[in-house]
């Protein structure tokens, strides 16, 4: 997990020693993101890590860690590396699935990217802390309801925290809310992220047990990103090296379901809030009860066009690292 560039990563160190202290000029608290994610199955998972860590830059949010929740592709975190590793943040604390009851297996650029690190100048390849353990260290060090966990693939890693004593007492005391990237049918239907790959087992539980707001992002499947800036960028960006290998998406560009959840965490006054229950019915299947009164769920849409939030995500994927505008 070094970082390739040690005086940069040094000059962009932005968290304070806690997390969440830092709010910004006008008095409102920095969100402190961990972001949790399916890497590999999709590469949005990796445009979405490359905004955050734009929005880190660009002085929006904070980043706590990245936990990567597949256990059938290994490689994951060994990208989440390597892209941590291209922003200057190569030590960054990481954390890995350790069961392989839930996940995609199907390699598209995972291995590729997390055994080049003789291109990419990361250090980690397929091992990394457990989640667990790797998210009460994360929630230790941060502030009082400061942090959100942006969940962009499977998100049973929150069940195991959950289930962890210590790890339900600091999910009560620092988490602030969890924005999970989930589709919102109105009759039942197979979600990839709350059903699919083993997942369905574990989003009864999740549901009904966890103690914060919740915000489900929906959006993304037509805004294509990909293949207009960041084909621009050096060869040696693992971002755009994982768009060229994943279906030649750096030419035909692809749906931007996680950016789209990543970019309501930051700039949330682009967004529209519905209120409403998800619950899961069967196997992969959930459904998004609109208006349910006294729930804690939420989704959120953009309100501004889907070409806007396209151009939006493209620069902020393209941009390179570490130029504060
Ligand atoms: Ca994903």
């Amino acid at each position: 997990m070094k970082p390739v560039l040690p005086v940069m990563a040094a000059a962009l160190m932005v968290l304070d020693p806690a997390f969440g202290a830092q709010a910004e000029s006008r008095g409102t608290p920095r969100p402190v993101i961990i972001f949790d994610t399916d890497i590999g199955s999709d590469v949005d998972d990796a445009g979405a890590l490359a905004v955050l860590h734009r929005l880190v830059d660009l002085g929006e949010v904070e980043l706590a860690g990245v936990i990567f929740s597949s256990g059938r592709n290994r490689f994951g975190v060994g990208v989440c590396d390597a892209i941590n590793t291209w922003y200057g943040r190569g030590d960054l604390a990481l954390g890995q699935y350790a069961r392989d009851d839930v996940g995609d297996p199907q390699n598209l650029f995972s291995r590729q990217i997390a055994t080049a690190t003789n291109v990419f100048h990361h250090d980690v390849v397929d091992r990394a802390p457990d989640l667990v353990g790797a998210y009460k260290g994360m929630l230790r060090s941060a502030c009082e309801r400061s942090v959100t966990i942006l969940t962009v693939g499977h998100p049973h890693g929150l069940v195991w925290l959950m289930r962890d004593p210590e790890g339900a007492r600091l999910v009560r005391r620092s988490v602030l809310r969890w924005v999970g990237m989930a589709t919102t049918p109105t009759t039942p239907g197979r979600d990839w992220n709350l059903g699919a790959n083993g997942t369905g087992a574990y989003m009864d539980e999740l549901l009904s047990t966890w103690p914060t707001e919740v915000y489900f992002s929906p959006v993304g499947e037509t805004v294509i990103t990909g293949n207009r800036k960041l084909p621009g960028t050096p060869s040696n960006n693992p971002v755009r090296e994982a768009y060229r290998l994943w279906n030649n998406a750096l030419k035909k560009g692809r749906s931007s379901w996680d950016q789209v959840a990543v970019l309501y965490t930051a700039r949330p006054h682009l967004f529209e809030v519905q209120r409403g229950t998800m619950r899961h019915t069967s196997g992969p299947n959930i459904v998004w009860k609109p208006e349910s009164a006294g729930s804690k769920h939420s989704r959120v849409l953009p309100k501004i066009s889907e070409s806007a939030v396209a151009e939006m995500i493209e620069d902020l994927m393209a941009q390179p690292p570490g130029e504060s505008r």
